[in-house]
């Protein structure tokens, strides 16, 4: 019997890595992200590997979206869906809090928050039928530590870490353990797109020392699922070597 892990924003960086890590264990994979060429390719990259994979583009904002999507999963799927990991999301700008773009806020706050809020959702009652999951938020440092110009950003992601434990709160009578990862800085596209494809900007991010890699996000993900059943990973900051908190680094 084929176990299945769901994993939002399949795409790119940690949710990559994740995709890879977790077929390796075995899993057949739901991948989802909005550029569906990237998921085409993942999934060509990891057949093979993974017993079955199923990809579709699907915008977390979107509840129809969502909820269509996981309803026209397979019943077999749905029958045995394992792990959800929520890791879609992104940090769109960095202002102050009275120059900040409203539509950048709310994309963030719609992705971030609303949208895992969706996915889980829609998920969760597979989960509960089966009495038994596994829940993984991405957070962020940043939801640990405010920081210059991070407002929003560090709101939802703030937000995810409380919404973690609330979750598995509400979840604890079902056997569905609920994990959060805050990461520090990891270099992926997360720069890239926070500035906007300003390259330079984002490069600058990762300069003077050796950030996390989505690798290391990935191999966190196989160890919290590979706990035996009586053990929950409930929280994790995972940071560089070099990154002591959300803004003080020892660059070279
Ligand atoms: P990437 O930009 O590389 O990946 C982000 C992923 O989220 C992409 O697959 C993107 O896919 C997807 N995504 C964004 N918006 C949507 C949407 N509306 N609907 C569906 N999918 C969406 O960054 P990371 O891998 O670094 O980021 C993954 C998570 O980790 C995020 O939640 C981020 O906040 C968090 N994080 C990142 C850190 C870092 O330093 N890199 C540190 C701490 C946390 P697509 O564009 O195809 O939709
Ligand atoms: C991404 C890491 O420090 O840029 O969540 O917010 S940080």
């Amino acid at each position: 019997m084929v176990k299945y892990a769901f994993i939002t924003g399949a795409s790119s960086g940690f949710g990559t890595a994740i995709a890879s890590v977790l077929a390796k264990e075995g899993y057949g994979l739901i991948l989802t992200a909005r550029r569906l060429n990237r998921l085409k390719e993942l999934k060509e990259t990891l057949s093979g590997i993974s017993p079955d994979i199923i990809i579709g583009s699907v915008d977390v904002r979107d509840p129809l979206a969502v909820n269509t999507w996981v309803d026209l999963l397979p019943a077999e799927v749905k029958k045995n869906l394992e792990i959800l990991v929520n890791n879609a999301g992104l940090a769109a700008g960095r202002a102050p809090i009275d120059q900040g773009d409203v539509s950048d806020w709310e994309q963030m706050i719609d992705t971030n928050l609303t949208g895992l809020l969706y996915v889980s959702k829609a998920v969760i009652p597979l989960m509960k039928s089966r009495q038994s999951g596994k829940i993984i938020n991405i957070t962020s440092i940043a939801g640990k530590e405010a920081y210059s110009q991070g407002n929003v950003y560090c709101a939802t992601k703030a937000a995810v870490d409380h919404l973690t434990k609330a979750m598995r709160i509400d979840l604890l009578p079902y056997g569905i353990k609920v994990s959060a990862i805050a990461p520090g800085a990891a270099e992926t596209e997360f720069s890239l797109v926070r500035f906007k494809g300003n390259s330079d900007q984002a490069d600058a991010v990762y300069k003077g020392y050796t950030p996390l890699q989505a690798k290391d996000i990935a191999e966190t993900v196989q160890f919290i699922v590979t706990r035996p059943p009586h053990v929950c990973i409930q929280d994790l900051i995972i940071m560089p070597s070099a990154q002591a908190s959300a803004t003080i680094f020892n660059k070279d």
